[in-house]
């Protein structure tokens, strides 16, 4: 065996269970109790500790060309942030340049992506262009192992209701899963403009001009259209109870429709745009006020907030400072990659949800939604994306000690309770108490299938 990890109390999204875990090749070999460490020179006493699945954060924007410039995290320094988080599959949004196939977009990432990567990765396509052959192209994508297609409503490269529809109905004949970044961006436009021309320009005009409304009533209509053309809708970064309520009634009509959200969400409210740093909060959908968080984390707590992603999307102070009397001007995105499974271990180390819940929500559920076979549980088999916790520490968040590239984070001072200590991508350590011990480019494409 190349690891073994003794005496830890292993978490998975249905089951807790006292045993060992032996790892060979990258692979989990066996769980047992009181596995013999005879042969192995690695041997890892994890008493006290929970032996997590590495997180999957499905939703990130690294090197993305947005708001006039590209957010601060590359793909190593965000994998290097993830596997310092606990995370060891991230999936990253493609966007497709007019023209391009689905393929194509993913292989011109890819190329940027590869040589670099320190933890596995896949992506989404965020599909711009579905003129002339291109429609096809993600049938063909869907092959090529990137079965997960994203609509954006809002954006200049956001797309009409009738590119969503067509988009709906190819995935629904080819197998694909579409998600839906929700805004009406007809009110978000209008709203900009009125609260600009009043000189109401501060970081709070961001959320006034997305408020709760905007948001729950492109839920609502993502859904009519999920439901009209009969294929599954991922709801990303859902952020306001008007759309909790539409997934569930659509849920409970038999929907397949799923929704994300995210730790920001959970944790601040509108109130934060009022803040002296209110700018550096600036991501869309904004976070809204305290009624909808509350009623993300009843959709947590009864099933109907299926995963957990953070929507990483970082950009350095000086970049969100072209916003301060402007806050249309403000680059829109925040930092979170790193915070997520530490984020929602701590909910479950303080009672609000349980372990395997956040397993559930962070690990299985993204694996399984997006199809990636080898991840998603600590089972013989999988991968070893093995994550060593201790609940017993208190971390307080601060920015020196997160690992990306940007140089603040919306979560300083925030204590989580519980912190991981190790992390491990497929059986090599990338993380060893606060410090990246991974590699640039250890990271691999994970092909995934819905099938
Ligand atoms: N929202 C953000 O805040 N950033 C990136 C893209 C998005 O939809
Ligand atoms: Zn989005
Ligand atoms: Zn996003």
């Amino acid at each position: 065996m190349d690891l073994i990890i003794k005496n830890g109390t292993i978490i998975n999204a249905n089951e807790t269970i006292r045993a060992d875990v032996a790892v060979k090749d990258g692979k989990i070999a066996s769980i047992a109790e009181n596995i013999s460490i005879t042969d192995c020179e690695n041997v890892i006493d994890a008493r006290g500790m929970l032996v997590l699945p590495g997180a999957i954060d499905a939703h990130t924007h690294l090197a993305m060309p947005f708001g006039g410039t590209i957010s601060s995290d590359d793909y190593f320094a965000g994998t290097r942030a993830a596997a310092c988080g606990g995370t060891t599959t991230v999936f990253d949004f493609v966007l497709q340049d007019f023209g391009e196939t689905m393929v194509d977009a993913v292989k011109r990432r890819d190329a940027l992506c590869a040589p670099v990567a320190a933890v596995d990765y896949s992506y989404h396509v965020a599909v711009k262009d579905v003129s002339g052959e291109l429609l096809d192209s993600i049938a063909e994508c869907v092959d090529f192992g990137v079965p997960s297609f994203k609509v954006f409503m809002v954006y200049d490269f956001g797309v009409t209701d009738g590119v969503f529809f067509q988009v709906l109905q190819k995935a629904k004949e080819c197998g694909a899963l579409i998600e839906v970044h929700a805004e009406n961006n007809e009110l978000v436009n209008m709203l900009t403009e009125k609260y600009l021309s009043e000189g109401k320009t501060s970081a709070w005009y961001h959320y006034m001009s997305r408020p709760e409304f905007v948001e729950g009533e492109a839920d609502e209509r993502a859904i009519q259209w999920a439901k009209a053309s009969g294929a599954p809708l991922y709801i990303v970064h859902l952020a306001n109870k008007q759309g909790v309520e539409a997934v569930t009634k659509a849920k409970d009509e038999g929907y397949p429709i799923y929704a994300e959200t995210c730790p920001q969400y959970l944790e601040f409210t509108s109130e934060v745009y009022k803040r002296e740093d209110g700018r550096n909060f600036v991501c869309s959908p904004p976070m809204k006020g305290e009624a909808s968080r509350q009623a993300l984390w009843a959709a947590v707590k009864r099933g109907d907030i299926d995963t957990i992603a953070t929507d990483h999307c970082p950009f350095q102070s000086s970049e969100k400072d072209w916003g301060k009397d402007d806050f249309s001007k403000i680059p829109n995105g925040c930092a979170g990659i790193e915070n997520m499974y530490p984020y929602m271990l701590s909910a479950a180390n303080e009672g609000k949800i349980s372990f395997t819940k956040a397993v559930e929500l962070c690990s299985a559920n993204p694996a399984k939604i997006f199809g990636c076979k080898d991840k998603g549980s600590i089972s013989v088999g999988k991968d070893a994306d093995i994550v060593i916790y201790d609940p017993s520490v208190d971390f307080t968040i601060t920015n020196d000690k997160m690992h990306s590239d940007c140089d603040h984070t919306i979560w300083e001072g925030i204590t989580v309770h519980g912190y991981p200590i190790q992390t491990y991508s497929r059986g090599k350590l990338v993380y060893d108490n606060g410090e990246f011990v991974g590699e640039k480019g250890w990271g691999k494409f994970v092909k995934c299938s819905l099938k």
